[in-house]
């Protein structure tokens, strides 16, 4: 998997150190504070995701800053910003997608052998997820023209 292109703001695309023992294995490393921009306050993982047409995610977060990696098998990642969309097809365990704050993100597609890691700067808050799109966009264009405005 090439790296891929983000058009969207509050992401990004962190590469991971790795050591490629070809049949032996493949070593990746993620450090806080270092490759990865944060701390790392909490790690989770999503596996047995027999249900191809199953969708996770379909919020934002208020202020969580998160890496999303596809460690093994794929998926697809859809971004949006409140203004510009786009679709990424994850299969890499390399490759770690910024979901910073104010960013709707939704996961679909998944391969039956999808195992998906996420590494969050912090502790798990339910008062931090916008789970209404009409909510997430009104607070992203709010937040543009009060800076427009002053
Ligand atoms: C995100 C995407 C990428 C907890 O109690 N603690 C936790 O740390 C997490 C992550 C979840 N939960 C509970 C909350 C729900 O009752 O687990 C249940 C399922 O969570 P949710 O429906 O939010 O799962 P996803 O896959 O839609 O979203 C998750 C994360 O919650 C979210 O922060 O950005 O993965």
């Amino acid at each position: 998997m090439e790296s891929p292109a983000i058009q969207v703001v509050n992401s990004g695309v962190v590469l991971l150190q790795f050591f490629d023992d070809g049949k032996d294995g493949k070593l990746v490393i993620a450090e806080g504070d270092r490759t990865v921009p944060f701390e790392i306050k909490r790690v989770y993982y999503i596996t047995d995701l027999e249900n191809a047409a199953a969708v996770r995610g379909k919020h934002a977060h208020k202020k969580l800053e998160q890496l999303i990696f596809c460690v093994h098998g794929s998926f697809d990642l859809a971004l949006d910003d409140g203004y510009t969309r786009q679709t990424i097809s994850l299969s890499s365990p390399y490759y770690g997608i910024r979901l910073g704050p104010k960013l709707w993100h939704t996961m679909t597609n998944f391969s039956d052998d999808c195992v998906i890691l996420v590494l969050a700067n912090d502790y798990y808050d339910d008062g931090d997820y916008i789970r209404d799109y009409h909510e997430f966009v009104n607070l992203v264009r709010e937040g543009a023209s009060r800076s427009v405005h002053g």
